[in-house]
């Protein structure tokens, strides 16, 4: 929470100011920035820094190219539901050049995306949206003349740093679904050089909010993983913190749409549910500015695991994920089943990681998953009109 340098910076005038300029009070101002710093796993007293970065730092100079994509990042993320976010994404870039949202086309607008290259030479942050097609010599995407292939080498030459915003510019993402016929790759693929890449389709505005955040406290971009996606938000899979784990866990599952067990807000594993492949914080942040209920989970669909290349957009929706691992949530509270019989999950894998024995954890997950079948035989039933048993006895 908040520490005493936090603290005395509600005395600062320039504080102040950017809070006004936020039409937040103070306090809001504060809280905002102790929240992103957490969200950015920065140790007690960061917040601080954070703040005072935000509110008197030079805002970078922001390139944003579009290509291969349905503007989904733009929307979501600078068009956020809720208008602190958007402006706050907005006072801390200074956002020289967006071909979807300047108001000058043509010409004006290519001269202002020149003149803020040159102006801020080895500066900017280059933000790419989308796909590149690269087949036939990139000539399925093309602006100003150029191809996306030539614009993306020219506007990356003088970057001080590449974000790969959007699973599409991230790894290809739905325009390089099977058989990706304009051969559309990620941004690394056609650089040939690892980027920061903030996946998701479209990706959360609080993650590249505090990837840029990052970039404006310490100077740098943050740590990253071998898919150059930030750790702070991707080094969970959105399966050991989701809200509907407890379910998985005692091997409660919704078996078709709109079923009891939907209905009831038991797990969509047997729906499709990518969540234990897929490496994302839906699952702990949800998603923009809206509240509680507001990721795909939340909401009742099966996580189609967009962040995530070879899931997203290539796993069929409604198969079912494959188990990467049995790690438990950090965050919820273990269950047991209903009625007490057996184990839960967590405990298992508890019990198995104790002994040595992760098999051990490994075997339940086959046990619930089993349940699930007893549960399905019991509304086959029930919709047959016969008398189902209750017994939970595996
Ligand atoms: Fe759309 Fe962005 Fe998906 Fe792609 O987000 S939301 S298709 S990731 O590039 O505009
Ligand atoms: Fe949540 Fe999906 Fe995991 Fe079920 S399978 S607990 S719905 S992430
Ligand atoms: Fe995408 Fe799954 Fe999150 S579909 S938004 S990674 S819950």
């Amino acid at each position: 929470m908040a520490n005493q340098n936090l603290i005395s910076l509600e005395q600062d005038d320039r504080i102040e100011a950017a809070a006004a300029r936020l039409s937040m009070d103070r306090r809001e101002f504060l809280q905002f920035c102790a929240a992103l710093a957490t969200t950015l796993g920065l140790p007690q007293g960061a917040d601080a820094a954070v703040a005072e970065a935000v509110a008197t730092k030079k805002r970078p100079s922001v390139i944003w190219l579009h290509f291969q994509e349905c503007t989904g990042c733009t929307e979501s993320i600078l068009r956020a539901e809720h208008p602190t976010l958007e402006k706050l994404i907005l006072d801390v870039i200074s956002l020289d050049y967006h071909e979807t949202l300047f108001a000058a086309a043509g010409h004006q607008v290519e001269a202002a995306r020149k003149t803020a290259m040159a102006e801020n030479k080895g500066k900017y942050i280059l933000v790419v949206e989308g796909a590149i097609p690269t087949r036939d010599n990139g000539i399925y995407c093309k602006i100003g003349g150029k191809t996306a292939i030539e614009l993306l080498t020219e506007c990356a030459a003088d970057a001080a740093a590449v974000i790969a915003i959007g699973s599409c510019a991230s790894w290809g993402g739905m325009p390089s679904t099977d058989p990706n016929p304009t051969g559309a790759k990620g941004v690394d693929k056609v650089l040939g050089k690892p980027v920061v890449t903030i996946p998701g389709c479209p990706p959360n505005p609080y993650n590249f909010l505090s990837t840029v955040v990052h970039f404006l406290t310490f100077g740098a971009l943050p740590a990253v993983d071998h898919l150059g996606r930030p750790k702070f938000a991707y080094s969970r899979l959105i399966h050991e913190n989701c809200e509907r784990r407890a379910h998985f866990d005692a091997g409660r599952f919704a078996m078709e749409f709109g079923d009891e067990g939907h209905r009831k807000g038991h797990c969509l594993y047997k729906l499709g549910c990518k969540g234990p492949e897929t490496y994302a914080n839906c699952s702990v942040i949800m998603f923009g500015d809206a509240g509680a209920g507001t990721w795909p989970v939340a909401c009742g669909h099966p996580c189609i695991g967009c962040t995530e290349q070879g899931v997203g957009f290539t796993k069929p929706i409604h198969t079912v994920a494959k188990l990467k691992n049995i790690e438990p949530s950090a965050f919820l509270p273990r269950i047991v089943e209903e009625k007490g019989v057996g184990a839960s999950l967590g405990s298992a894998a508890v019990l198995a990681a104790v002994a040595g024995a992760a098999a051990g954890a490994g075997a339940m997950v086959a046990k619930n998953l089993g349940l699930s079948h007893k549960a399905e035989e019991m509304e086959q039933a029930k919709k047959e009109g016969s008398k189902a048993t209750e017994s939970t006895e595996v």
